[in-house]
């Protein structure tokens, strides 16, 4: 008798405690690492599905003019926790900045609004998370295979499996302890797509039979343009794309550069996923010595190692995205919580001949933004007003009924949301700055302005060059219109509306250079 009396008194807490007394919605933000638009199925032209991201999209909102301030991990990150560019938040570049964590930021002012906030996976900013109430951390980029995590007590340990997979438990782990009384806002970063894709050994061989189309300006010779003519991630160049590491083919007397990098990260799989992996990558480069390629069929052939590795990789997000997903079903989170599911920033998947990101071409300025909503938001469908990575601070906070600091450069997408007319006073323009230079790939430093239909970016430091682009006629940014007298009108107004949104923003870089 004594025992049933516990039972039932233990349930009855169980369902009171579930109830979350304090309505405000909970956030699931998930941010994968270099996963463009251009591999996701919602953006409509995908060459691979992905169902689990895509109902999201179908049962939420997708923003389809979405963009970063500065399009590499590090930057991204610290734009997305500040609401603001680089210039602001002080952490312009992955290679030499330290992200000063005693800042304002989101996460902390979510705490003080009686959140409880939470990050897994990725952080890559270098200093100590704050504003936190639980983290669990790879360091530096992390590795796919058997990763070691850096624990809220300084501790590191090696977590057996594959690090999508074990980011997701970690997360679901996460929620699964959480006071239930509390709305919570919990980060997932994913390591997945970052270079060097490495599969988990149960896709190993999917996509093998898939042979992805050239982007039309796969041979893009870039005149014109003589930053994207000095850059280092193109996919033909054996510097840039390394057949060990990047694509897994080891030819053999062919010892290149990166080779010590590649054996590190494969070493540590355990023997029965080593035997997997290897039978596969070995009878690839066993073919290969048997067929070599060289010229445009050996970088054709690059490309579809690389497209399919990514595609791999991408597989596994797709799927954990989906079991999140049906956890917070299976738990009754799903009418109250924001999904948000985001990258650091987009990446080229052949366009102009390239992989990596940087520039402030489209395909790397552009990030996948979808939103599944909570109750009280009505907006679904397609959101084309133009968003960018500093917007989403201030959403998460208004959300959460917490004051907006005036400080906060980003605007709340809030009114988007609920499907407001904003009566044409939304942001017409956004704003670009890249500083990462010199450095790996080498991409120069430049920054510009987007608008609609428009783009006009300023290379600067060790060059001193303009590009101008009619994003209407020219979409894939292969003619740089700068100093043609028939576009002397829109160069000019550019200019001046570069120069206001620096002011606006706060970013001295013209007055520097002057
Ligand atoms: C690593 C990669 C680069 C990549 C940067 C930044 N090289 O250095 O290809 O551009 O990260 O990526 S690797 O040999 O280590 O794979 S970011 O997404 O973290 O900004
Ligand atoms: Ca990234």
């Amino acid at each position: 008798m004594r025992k049933t009396y516990t039972l039932v008194s233990i349930l009855m807490a169980t369902v009171h405690a579930a109830a979350q007394t304090d309505a405000r919605p909970n956030i699931v933000y998930i941010m994968t690492d270099d996963h463009t638009e251009q591999m996701m199925s919602a953006y409509g032209h995908s060459p691979i599905q992905t169902p689990n991201l895509d109902r999201l999209a179908h049962e939420g909102v997708l923003f389809s003019e979405s963009f970063v301030a500065n399009s590499l991990s590090g930057p991204s990150r610290a734009c997305m926790i500040t609401g603001k560019h680089s210039h602001k938040n002080g952490f312009t570049n992955n290679e030499h900045g330290i992200f000063d964590g005693s800042q304002q930021t989101m996460p902390k002012l979510m705490q003080q609004a009686g959140y409880q906030t939470a990050l897994i996976g990725k952080w890559h900013l270098v200093s100590k998370p704050t504003g936190f109430d639980f983290y669990d951390i790879l360091p530096g980029q992390g590795d796919y295979y058997n990763p070691t995590f850096i624990h809220q007590d300084g501790t590191r340990s090696v977590e057996k499996g594959y690090c999508t997979n074990i980011i997701t438990d970690k997360s679901i782990a996460w929620m699964e302890q959480r006071d239930p009384s509390r709305p919570f806002i919990l980060f997932v970063h994913h390591k997945a797509c970052h270079r060097d894709w490495l599969p988990e050994m149960k896709y190993i061989r999917e996509f093998e039979d898939q042979t992805f189309e050239l982007p039309d300006n796969f041979r893009d010779t870039w005149e014109g343009r003589t930053a994207a003519q000095q850059q280092e991630m193109s996919i033909a160049s054996s510097h840039d794309m390394d057949m060990v590491y990047d694509t897994k083919i080891y030819i053999p007397g062919d010892h290149t550069r990166l080779t010590d990098d590649y054996l590190g990260k494969i070493s540590r799989l355990d023997s029965a996923d080593s035997q997997i992996y290897h039978q596969f990558y070995d009878s690839l480069s066993l073919s290969f010595k048997q067929h070599p390629l060289e010229g445009d069929a050996l970088t054709e052939y690059k490309f579809q190692r690389y497209m399919r590795d990514y595609a791999k990789v991408t597989r596994s997000l797709d799927d954990n995205v989906g079991r999140l997903l049906n956890y917070l079903e299976e738990n009754h989170l799903l009418d109250n919580t924001l999904v948000v599911y985001t990258s650091d920033q987009g990446f080229y998947m052949g366009e102009h001949g390239w992989f990596d990101k940087r520039f402030m071409y489209e395909e790397s300025l552009r990030t996948p933004l979808v939103m599944r909503l909570p109750k009280g938001y009505e907006r679904r469908g397609e959101v084309s007003d133009m968003v960018q990575n500093i917007d989403y601070a201030p959403t998460f906070l208004e959300m959460a009924g917490a004051p907006i600091p005036k400080d906060i450069q980003g605007e709340s997408l809030v009114p988007l949301l609920k499907g407001k007319n904003t009566q044409g006073k939304w942001r017409k323009a956004i704003y670009y700055h890249f500083y990462e230079y010199p450095a790996e790939h080498a991409v120069k430093r430049h920054y510009g302005i987007r608008t609609g239909g428009w783009k006009l970016i300023h290379f600067y430091n060790d060059i001193d060059q303009w590009e101008l682009y009619d994003l209407k006629t020219d979409p894939t940014e292969m003619h740089n219109l700068y100093g043609n007298p028939r576009y002397a009108k829109q160069q000019k107004r550019l200019h001046k509306q570069l120069l206001k949104l620096q002011k606006k923003y706060d970013d001295p870089i013209e007055s520097q250079l002057k």
